[in-house]
């Protein structure tokens, strides 16, 4: 039963983020989701190390600095610090934060690249390119879209330079079989899928090296000064220098175990970069010799959030202000946000609205009230228990635990954050109705009943303790004080939380305290002008509360034609286009999530549905006005489409 092993060895990375910027909710998602699953290793006993960091080289970053007047130092010291000081708030417990600026970096990203050069592996040669400053890299013909790059839809520079490169080529076979042979190195496997997708094109060599007559800010390559290190080169070692370096104790005591958690967006440089660079630098086993290395380099890779995809009231305009929300709301029910929230792997929506139904719904009903309601009872009624007797806890709810526990340790096992989270709230929903079967209040008021009752009250107990254990990894500052709460001061484990061990006794009730209030609901109709009607819904798949509406709600809803005039990329984002559209008489700008499903130009003259009436939104930067409709299931995504012309402007009823 007991996932106690104290063998196990973890290493957890998060990516390196870039210093250009301050902290969003895309790099608090990745190091909450991190720190869930190093709280979850080490709560079940194994030896974890859980790192972060910062990504300070590079074009971006230079560049950056540049607008902004000051040297790429200052503006690393100041967002490095930044990045620092938000995991501190939000109580991520990382072991060690990494900046690529560090010299403990430099020197052995310096010695990997002799290594390889000594080696054969990196020679000097000449290469033209489309390059995107954005992305930091070139592409190639296939990749660009309409001359221009994919992510970033800026168009590309060409540049013909003389640089160093790295065989990589020589691996392609190598990572193909590789990838094939070991389903397990990659999740969710459509990321696998997407690798071996990269891999039926020839594979390139890579430019590992920038000449300081374009940019100085990196590190120097240690066999010729002229150049620096090409910065994705540079921020993948992290994962090693951080270890200190390769015959290091820590390295070879922790890089065996490696997992890196990342985004999508960064999975080519992890799967395909990396392993080949790995493999030259002889940092990976490989099938024939099963040394002590790790057998790939284990990547975890999660979805996308999007902001604001249709949400008609008050929405958060972007990803710092997203993040801006764990002071409004607080770290746990913003980390309990996004781990219920977004299937591990896919891509989610984040609102306001949505979050506040989550803090209203599950953590302030269902966790809250059942802690409320258990610690009140066992409160004012432990008294009653016979003293010097050992508790009886009733066999149903032990049954319900540890098939919970089961169900949480496999999902994570996957990293289905989700899905541990909705394990654990069956087991609430488990015990609430105990409560309510059970009534415990009546059987208070009848003498006979007591011995009965000090078990029910004992099982609410036991119940409680274990979920404090649980939930720490997940919701750590509450499930804390529920463990508080219960009086549980054992050392926190996973293997303690298995129901009905045989410590409680009856005055160990009376040591049980009341807690209220856990997470107070939160009522937002006050300032959410739009709420009640039609579209203020909450998350994908949740009821309104309010359940039907009435027509003259729906009629509330302008949906009319409109006509798309002209589309544009809007700078930066990947998902949104700003789109002219007209209505009747009136034109209008519109943004809307649809990037990733349509090119700008496919939608020119093409006739939409919108919702006319919708409050304007401010969207990257872009007013929005309106909201146009379409249909998602999964990763796909339909336009609302007539199927016969009418004039723009025309109702839709
Ligand atoms: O790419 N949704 O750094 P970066 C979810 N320095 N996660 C998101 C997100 C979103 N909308 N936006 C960002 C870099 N992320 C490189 C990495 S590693 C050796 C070098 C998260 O600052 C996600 O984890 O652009 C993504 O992979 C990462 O931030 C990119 O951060």
């Amino acid at each position: 039963m007991s996932s106690r092993s104290p063998e196990r060895v973890f290493y957890l990375t998060t990516p390196i983020y870039y210093i250009n910027g301050p902290p969003h909710l895309g790099h608090a998602y990745t190091t909450i989701v991190a720190d869930a699953m190093a709280r979850y290793r080490r709560l079940a006993g194994d030896d974890v190390r859980l790192l972060t960091g910062t990504d300070e080289h590079g074009d971006k970053i230079a560049q950056a600095a540049a607008r902004g007047g000051e040297p790429p130092q200052a503006l690393a010291d100041r967002n490095a610090q930044a990045f620092r000081d938000e995991w501190d708030a939000l109580g991520i417990t990382h072991d060690d934060f990494i900046r690529t600026t560090e010299p403990r970096h430099a020197r052995v990203v310096q010695d990997i690249l002799q290594a390889l050069f000594d080696k054969g592996e990196i020679y000097f040669g000449k290469y033209g390119g489309s390059y995107c400053f954005g992305c930091e890299r070139f592409y190639t013909d296939k990749e660009i879209v309409d001359g221009k790059c994919p992510d970033h839809q800026t168009p590309l520079t060409y540049i013909e330079e003389e640089n160093y490169f790295f065989r990589m080529s020589v691996y392609q076979e190598w990572l193909r079989g590789y990838l094939e042979r070991h389903p397990d190195v990659v999740q969710p496997d459509r990321y696998r899928n997407e690798l071996l997708g990269f891999l039926r094109e020839p594979l390139q060599d890579l430019s590992i090296s920038r000449p300081t007559s374009r940019l100085q800010w990196g590190i120097p390559l240690p066999f010729d000064d002229r150049f620096v290190t090409y910065v994705w080169f540079d921020a993948l070692l992290n994962y090693v220098s951080a270890l200190g370096g390769p015959g290091a104790e820590d390295f070879r005591r922790y890089w065996p175990h490696v997992h890196h958690l990342i985004g999508k967006d960064i999975l080519k440089p992890h799967g395909i970069y990396w392993p080949c660079m790995l493999k030259a630098a002889g940092l990976l086993r490989d099938d024939e010799a099963r040394a002590e290395l790790p057998g790939f380099a284990r990547l975890r890779v999660h979805g996308y959030w999007t902001l604001g995809g249709g949400k008609i009231s008050k929405s958060v305009g972007n990803v710092v202000e997203a993040l801006a929300l764990t002071r409004k709301y607080g770290n746990d029910a913003f980390r309990y946000f996004v781990l219920r929230e977004m299937p591990f792997g896919q891509d989610a929506n984040f609102t306001e609205d949505a979050l506040v139904e989550r803090l209203n719904a599950d953590l302030a009903n269902d966790l809250g009230n059942l802690v409320s309601r258990a610690t009140t009872l066992i409160a004012a009624h432990a008294a009653k228990a016979p003293a010097g007797r050992v508790l009886t806890r009733d066999p149903g709810l032990e049954g319900a635990f540890r098939k919970g526990r089961a169900a949480v340790d496999a999902a994570m096992a996957e990293f289905a954050f989700h899905r541990a989270l909705a394990a654990i709230w069956e087991l609430i929903t488990v015990v609430n109705q105990y409560v309510d079967s059970q009534q415990p209040w009546a059987l208070a008021k009848d003498p006979g009943q007591t011995d009965r009752l000090v078990t029910v009250l004992g099982s609410l107990a036991e119940a409680l303790r274990c979920l404090g254990l649980l939930l720490l990894p997940f919701v750590p500052e509450s499930a804390a004080r529920i463990r508080a709460a219960v009086g549980d001061r054992t050392e926190a484990t996973l293997a303690a939380a298995d129901f009905g061990r045989p410590w409680r006794s009856p005055e160990d009730l009376t040591a049980v305290q009341r807690l209220t209030g856990l997470f107070p609901r939160v009522d937002r109709t006050a300032d959410t002008p739009t709420a009640g009607t039609p579209a203020a819904t909450g998350p994908a798949g949740t009821a309104t509360p309010t359940g039907r509406i009435s027509i003259d709600e729906f009629k509330r809803l302008d949906l009319r034609v409109a006509e798309v005039v002209a589309a544009e990329p809007v700078p930066k984002s990947k998902k949104l286009l700003k789109l002219t559209i007209r209505l009747g008489d009136e034109s209008r700008t519109i943004v809307a999530g649809i990037a990733e499903h349509y090119p700008p130009d496919a939608l020119v003259g093409r006739k939409v549905v919108v919702v006319a009436n919708l409050e304007p939104a401010t969207l990257m930067g872009v007013a929005s006005n309106g909201m146009v409709l379409a249909g998602s299931a999964g990763d796909a995504l339909a336009l609302l489409a007539l199927d016969r012309d009418l004039p723009s402007g025309a109702k839709v009823r």
